[in-house]
């Protein structure tokens, strides 16, 4: 992880009616929430101006009002919820680690607190997408449309879309190839699912094993993060040799290095195509 500057609350109190129980809904209880906040802390340290920052008394009334509203029975719930307002709502938050304690939790022990404390971040993440079926420019703007549409995805660019050739031996169409770079809040599994909700809503159909398609959305990477998993694998396995992946990544990220490979995007697109 990048090194981050933080900004901290501790112990910040709040009365709201989380639980499981109905005593524990019906007279509330006392919360507790301490914050880390990553951020970059650099500009209002120099400007000594608190519109460059992130305004902690305001924070504190956010988590104060969002608690107050949104009653849930979990606190890990509780506290999902709140990471995920306070990141879409704060600009300059990149992540949060956020602790809620239930000091008067009604175990019947003499017990201080329980709480959860969960970290969550902006992710950066790069997609290709690609048709060879029916309409290709409108299966490739719907995709773009519907990633731009989910609340937890902020797409930041799109290259030109190109007409490549088939690759792999199918015998099919031409295909409209592009890639596209977004921040998102979800998981590499969620982002998964959510690309494969967009391929179904294009009536994609898997019949041939890289057959003809009308939608099919890839991630490419996503951070620098190296995983595998029964259906993922992160950075796509053949990403670094197909002009059709290559060539639009390099025109919005030539810079970006591979995780594993260790070359920028552009050393790998002149590479292959020499
Ligand atoms: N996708 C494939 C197989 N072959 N060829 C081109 N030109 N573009 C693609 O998107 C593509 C392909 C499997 O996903
Ligand atoms: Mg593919
Ligand atoms: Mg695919």
């Amino acid at each position: 992880m990048k090194q981050y500057d933080e900004i901290h609350i501790q112990n910040l109190e709040v009365f709201a009616n989380h639980g499981v129980f109905q005593e524990e809904t019906n007279l509330g209880q006392k919360f507790l929430f301490s914050l880390t906040m990553y951020t970059d802390t650099r500009k209002a340290g120099k400007s000594d101006c608190l519109e460059e920052s992130i305004h902690y008394g305001e924070v504190s009334q956010f988590i104060t009002d969002y608690t107050r509203k949104h009653t849930r029975k979990l606190i890990e719930a509780a506290a999902e919820d709140l990471a995920t307002a306070l990141l879409l709502h704060y600009p300059l938050l990149k992540g949060v680690t956020l602790e809620l304690k239930k000091p008067w939790a009604p175990v019947g022990l003499p017990l201080e607190t329980v709480s959860v404390k969960i970290s969550r971040f902006w992710h950066r993440a790069y997609i290709a997408l690609g048709s060879n079926l029916g309409d290709k420019k409108a299966y490739l703007d719907q995709a773009i449309k519907a990633l731009k549409q989910h609340k937890e995805c902020r797409v930041q660019k799109v290259s030109s879309y190109l007409v490549t050739e088939p690759y792999g031996g199918v015998e099919q169409d031409d295909f409209l190839n592009a890639c596209l770079s977004l921040d998102t809040l979800l998981s590499p599994e969620e982002l998964l699912d959510l690309l494969h909700e967009i391929e179904q809503a294009a009536h994609r159909e898997r019949l041939i094993h890289w057959g003809p398609r009308t939608l099919d959305l890839d991630i490419l990477l996503y951070d620098n993060e190296v995983l595998e998993t029964e259906d993922l694998i992160i950075p796509h396995v053949e990403m670094h040799k197909r002009d059709f992946v290559l060539k639009p990544l390099a025109e919005i990220a030539p810079n970006k290095r591979h995780p594993i490979l260790g070359k920028t995007i552009g050393e790998l697109a002149a590479q292959l195509s020499k």
